[in-house]
């Protein structure tokens, strides 16, 4: 089944949206486009050690979904995490010294780019195996839901995911259990290099097999922060009231390759060409078309800026971890010394 691979012409439908909540989604998208900008550079200057992986031009969803989250509930993420753990609140001076490998990282700069984690935040792992984390994800769902806490869980995963087998354990599980958890794929439309709709049977990857396992399922513009955000309030609202599991299908685009070794240049250009055209950065015109002042986006641009320059500098000032470090949270009881 051949999918869209161009954008959908975009919704002239203006949903219903404080404009505080709107500029906390363009606070957020800027925010997380400046960063990604910066963590290339510093990896271009040698500075982020090991590879790693860019969201540019998807960061409507994680703003989308974070903003219509509780400050005490639950994100999953993949290598692909630096926007989802930035949304969810975890300062910019963690994130940047983690990249860089520095003491002052939100792991203390041992797991690097694609293993950003702050329990303190709800921020519960950035995974590397593809799939693995839906099942962990439903665990954390399970358990807020025995404690009765009412947090909810976010899983983001890319499209990949979804032909791996803890894909469809995860969603079978979730809805027997009518588990409190939104899964959110960001079908990007390629894999690693491969485009997803040659290797799939159904035209949305996600949101068709989450039907057939009885998950409400919604397909939205990944692109566009009201419509990600209005789902993302409703499925994490039905979450919370016991409704069960739902499956939101975002529908996106990055700019880049796979990972900073990937030039992404096997992918048609009109078709890059086009998906830039819809990028997310494109909200600030809606923004201003609604009345807003062009003086408080501005303001909202230059804080980013200005966090983002303290943050590269606080990260290189920082120390690299202590020799010390390779031995400790290695073991689930802390230990190395059994293994001689
Ligand atoms: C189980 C497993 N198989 C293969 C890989 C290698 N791998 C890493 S990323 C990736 C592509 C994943 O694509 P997708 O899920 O669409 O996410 P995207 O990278 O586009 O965000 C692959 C195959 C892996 N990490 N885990």
């Amino acid at each position: 089944m051949v999918q869209a691979r161009f954008p959908e012409p975009v919704s002239d439908e203006l949903l219903d949206i404080e404009d505080k909540t709107r500029l906390e989604l363009y606070r957020q998208v800027v925010r997380l486009r400046r960063f990604e900008e910066r963590a290339y550079r510093l990896f271009m200057d040698g500075l982020v050690k090991g590879t790693s992986h860019l969201s540019l031009g998807m960061e409507a969803i994680a703003a989308g979904v974070a903003t219509a989250m509780r400050e005490d509930d639950y994100t999953f993420c993949t290598y692909r995490g630096h926007a989802h753990t930035l949304a969810r609140g975890v300062p910019m001076d963690a994130v940047m010294g983690e990249l860089l490998g520095r003491q002052s990282g939100v792991c203390g700069g041992k797991g690097g780019s694609m293993h950003l984690t702050s329990v303190e935040h709800g921020v519960m792992g950035s995974y590397a195996i593809i799939g693995a984390h839906l099942v962990i994800a439903n665990g954390a769902a399970w358990s807020a839901s025995e404690r009765g806490t009412g947090q909810v869980t976010v899983a983001f995963f890319g499209d990949g995911a979804t032909n791996i087998g803890a894909f469809h354990e995860a969603l079978n599980f979730a809805k027997v259990w009518e588990l409190p958890i939104v899964f959110v794929c960001e079908n990007n439309l390629w894999m690693e290099y491969t485009p997803i709709d040659s290797v799939t049977a159904v035209e949305h990857p996600a949101a068709d097999r989450a039907s057939a396992y009885g998950l409400e399922s919604i397909i939205v513009d990944g692109n566009d922060p009201d419509a990600v955000y209005d789902v993302a309030s409703r499925a994490i609202g039905r979450a919370r009231s016991g409704g069960g599991p739902s499956m939101i299908e975002a529908k996106t685009y990055r700019h880049g390759g796979h990972s900073r070794a990937d030039p992404g240049t096997y992918r048609p250009e009109e078709e890059v060409e086009a998906w830039k055209a819809r990028d997310p950065l494109g909200y600030r015109d809606r923004l201003l078309a609604l009345g807003m002042d062009e003086a408080e986006l501005v303001a909202i641009e230059d804080e980013a800026d200005a966090d983002i320059d303290a943050a590269s500098e606080a990260a290189k000032a920082a120390p690299l971890p202590d020799l010390e470090a390779a031995y400790t949270n290695v073991w689930a009881d802390g230990g190395w010394s059994w293994r001689n």
